[in-house]
């Protein structure tokens, strides 16, 4: 299949998952086209069947806000009939699905009907997507998409909730790949250098935004550290960063914390992770959960939308109510004090992951979209 991918290139995951999906299905032997703003960051060009074509926006000085919809729109359209594309994925809806309604309807000019499969990712309808200013479009943009999916049950559920959709949803969940795991933290696991003997290691990723709720996991480790010799790696770049590093400093625990940034090196962190740390607000699926179990770590989570899709309670991990950092903190302890139950804690993660490895989640996709390029649908 020749399939055209949009996406956003940057550290998000939605980028992630898009860019992970098309690289996937390049080694299956389909022609994948990302059609992006910048060449996304996890895009290697190793394979001849991966393809990516920028799309530039031209400035000029009448403009306050770029119009960045009309130049994906030409780009989409341009690409379609370049490259005889079979259908445009686009992931997270605004202003994606938006885009490529337009394309479609540009398209129809020259005696072509480009299937548009939509996938929701999560804050395009929990925060973002559902706000007044954007609702409407959003809202047309799934219902003219020609297939919608969702990575969780509780991202249907909220689509479902938050918009008047008139129709089918089908959840694909994200996927991870464990070969990927494997080559990646083979043999590099050198917690020595970060931890001293008998020291755990708890871990946070995110773009710690505040909807990440980071200051819950200083405060989450701050608890656990009082019992349990430890520390925690804080890895991402975002707007509450700094109150982050100030709450460290306000406990005087700054010294416990390593603050990483944006690191390309995630699955080696996991690799020597004892816990892994996500109290988010919202969270449609939770891409960091996951990626954490497949490394064999256990999680600390809230039970907040789709994260008890992927953490079990009591087997995979813990999961408390959105804020409660005495309970995190108490079930964190709890795993970590004694070493069979953590070594436990963790064949259960790693076992867990595997219902959503990538040999079982990409045929879903593969099966889709030969169905809605053959009936539209
Ligand atoms: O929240 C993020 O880290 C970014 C955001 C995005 O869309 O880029 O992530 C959403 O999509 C991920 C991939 O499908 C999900 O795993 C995240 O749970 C979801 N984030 C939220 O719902 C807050």
């Amino acid at each position: 299949m020749n399939i055209g991918i949009v996406c956003y290139p940057t550290y998000g995951g939605s980028g992630v998952v898009a860019t992970e999906l098309g690289i996937a299905l390049a080694q299956k032997g389909h022609q994948v086209h990302f059609i992006t703003s910048h060449q996304p960051v996890k895009l290697n060009f190793l394979n001849h069947n991966l393809h990516f074509h920028e799309v530039f926006v031209e400035n000029y000085p009448l403009f306050h806000y770029q119009p960045y919809n009309l130049a994906l729109a030409s780009k989409l359209v341009e690409s379609v009939q370049k490259y005889n594309l079979d259908l445009l994925h686009v992931h997270y809806a605004i202003p994606h699905a938006f885009a490529a309604y337009m394309a479609k309807q540009m398209l129809k000019d020259f005696d072509i009907n480009i299937p548009i499969v939509t996938t929701l990712h999560g804050t395009d309808i929990t925060l973002v997507g559902s706000h007044p200013v954007y609702k409407p479009a959003v809202e047309f943009s799934i219902n003219h998409s020609d297939v919608v999916t969702t990575v969780s049950q509780s991202l249907k559920n909220d689509t479902l909730r938050l918009f008047n959709i008139k129709k089918e949803v089908e959840v694909i969940y994200n996927f991870i790949d464990f070969d990927k795991i494997e080559n990646e933290s083979n043999d590099t696991c050198l917690r020595d250098t970060l931890a001293g003997d008998g020291e755990k290691i708890l871990t946070h990723v995110s773009n710690l935004r505040p909807v990440k709720r980071i200051l819950d996991v200083i405060s989450i480790f701050h608890k656990v550290q009082q019992k349990i010799p430890s520390k925690l790696i804080l890895v991402g770049e975002g707007p509450d960063k700094e109150k982050a590093d100030l709450l460290a400093k306000e406990l005087g625990i700054e010294d416990r914390i390593l603050f990483l940034g944006k690191s390309d090196e995630i699955l080696k962190i996991l690799c020597l992770t004892d816990l892994f740390l996500l109290p988010s607000e919202t969270e449609s699926f939770g891409l960091a959960a996951l990626e954490a179990m497949a490394s064999k770590t256990p999680v600390i989570s809230t039970n907040t939308g789709g994260l008890p899709e992927v953490n079990t309670q009591g087997v995979t991990g813990f999961l408390s109510d959105v804020g409660d950092v005495d309970d995190m903190a108490e079930k964190a302890v709890f795993i970590l004090e004694n070493e069979e139950r953590l070594l436990e804690f963790k064949n259960n993660a790693y076992k867990a992951a595997h219902q959503f490895s990538i040999e079982k989640i990409l045929p879903k996709y593969e099966e889709m979209y030969k169905r809605v390029i053959k009936n539209g649908f």
